[in-house]
């Protein structure tokens, strides 16, 4: 019998779950950020085995939306629950669950919901048993105790699909990893990067679209790839930020990132990138269009 599903995994922004569909896929598809609000969409990961195949859906987070942007965010989350076999709805066992979380748990369809509490390292076990007290109250199939980054109780929550996953046909061939292209993976290993050394606003603000993507030849004859990416900030004082002293935030940025594009791609890289000023993209539907949201 080969079984086959969907599984969404949802919850509040900077709880884990783009770093747990790494974990599940065991390749690293979705970026990861301590900044809340890293997932834009809906990113879906795929594991396949012998007889089964899992099609993990990554989500942003569900938040209160400040701008067009999160409202896009928050109903691609919504909509991935209309196609799924099985939701893990993830919360942090620091906060517990919040008056936030209690909101996305009535959003869930009455369906299969199995409910996260992440990263429990670092956490006295004392205080994730109030946690799962509460948890109980509310209609889910299983409660789980994980941290995602220390792979602490993941093969649990692996077992745990598979014996719900429905008998099926999978829904890709088994050697593709994720329903995104290349082009995207490296639009957010960049954006990744710039999360990472960026504050306040400026993270927020960024979105990234590669121009160019191209193999070409170096001066030694060696086979590259050229790829030439646009970092969009909302203004100029961003891209001051971005670029830094005499462009050494820049280079910085291309540094990293080119070494993860060529892990990815495992193909040497060479980046090309252009910082530009699209004055309040977050907020007009033509732009986000236009930078693929
Ligand atoms: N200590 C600890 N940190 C974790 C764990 N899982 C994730 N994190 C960290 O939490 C932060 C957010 O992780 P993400 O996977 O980006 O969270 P997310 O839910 O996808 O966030 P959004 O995309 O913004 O909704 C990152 O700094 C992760 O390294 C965990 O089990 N333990
Ligand atoms: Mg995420």
């Amino acid at each position: 019998m080969f079984k086959a599903g969907k599984v969404a995994i949802i919850g509040r922004p900077n709880v884990g779950k783009s770093t747990l569909l790494n974990v599940m896929v065991k390749e690293k598809v979705c970026i990861v950020s301590e900044k809340p609000e890293t997932t834009r969409d809906n990113i879906q990961g795929i594991l396949s085995g012998e007889d089964f195949q899992v099609v993990f859906v990554d989500t942003p987070g569900i938040h209160r939306p400040k701008n067009l942007l999160g409202k896009l965010m928050v109903r691609k989350a919504q909509s991935s629950l209309m196609e799924t076999d099985l939701n893990l709805v993830l919360i942090d066992a620091h906060s517990g669950i919040t008056k936030e979380d209690i909101e996305i748990f009535n959003l869930m369809p009455v369906k299969l919901n199995i409910l996260i509490i992440n990263k429990i390292d670092g956490i006295d076990r004392r205080h994730i048993l109030p946690i799962i007290e509460k948890a109980h109250k509310f209609n889910f199939k299983e409660i789980i105790p994980i941290s995602a980054l220390k792979k602490d109780g993941t093969d649990l929550v692996f077992k745990k699909i598979l014996e719900y996953l429905p008998e099926g046909f999978p829904f890709f061939p088994d050697d593709q990893l994720t329903d995104k292209n290349e082009r995207f993976i490296v639009q957010e290993l960049i954006r990744e990067k710039i999360l990472e050394i960026t504050y306040q606003e400026v993270p927020h603000s960024i979105a990234v679209t590669v121009e160019e993507m191209e193999e070409r030849k170096d001066r030694e004859n060696n086979n590259i790839i050229y790829i030439k990416a646009n970092i969009y900030c909302e203004k100029e004082s961003q891209k001051g930020i971005i670029i830094g002293d005499g462009g050494k935030t820049l280079k910085k940025i291309g540094e990293i990132t080119r070494k993860d594009i060529e892990n990815f791609l495992q193909k040497k890289v060479f980046l090309d990138l252009w910082v530009k000023v699209y004055k309040n993209w977050r907020k007009d539907p033509f732009a986000l269009k236009n930078l693929g949201y």
